[in-house]
């Protein structure tokens, strides 16, 4: 079927609420704390002092929830997170997990 075909099911889940994705940022030893306050700040628009909340958690806690978001949106911010952590060379990793 070409993807530009609206079928029955799709004007159905429209009509649902899509599922949604945690995106969960995961603790290591070598990215630096100020490096994920920027990825918290730049990517997922959280203010500097919440930034500093969720990375000290993250920290002590070995992950935490960054955001919920539909799957588009997780999937495109932890690429994002993938990408800027390759370019700085840190091992900073996000994963999502349906709600
Ligand atoms: N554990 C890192 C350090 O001590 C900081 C850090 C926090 C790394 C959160 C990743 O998701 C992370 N420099």
């Amino acid at each position: 079927m070409s993807e530009g075909t609206i079928l029955k099911e799709d004007v159905k889940n429209e009509l649902k609420k899509p599922r949604m994705y945690k995106v969960i940022l995961l603790n290591d030893d070598y990215t630096t704390m100020d490096f994920v306050v920027e990825v918290l700040v730049g990517i997922f628009h959280k203010a500097a002092d919440e930034a500093t909340r969720i990375m000290l958690d993250v920290h002590e806690k070995g992950k935490g929830i960054v955001g919920v978001y539909t799957y588009d949106i997780a999937s495109t911010k932890i690429l994002q997170v993938e990408g800027l952590a390759r370019q700085r060379e840190f091992p900073l990793k996000a994963v999502m997990e349906e709600e």
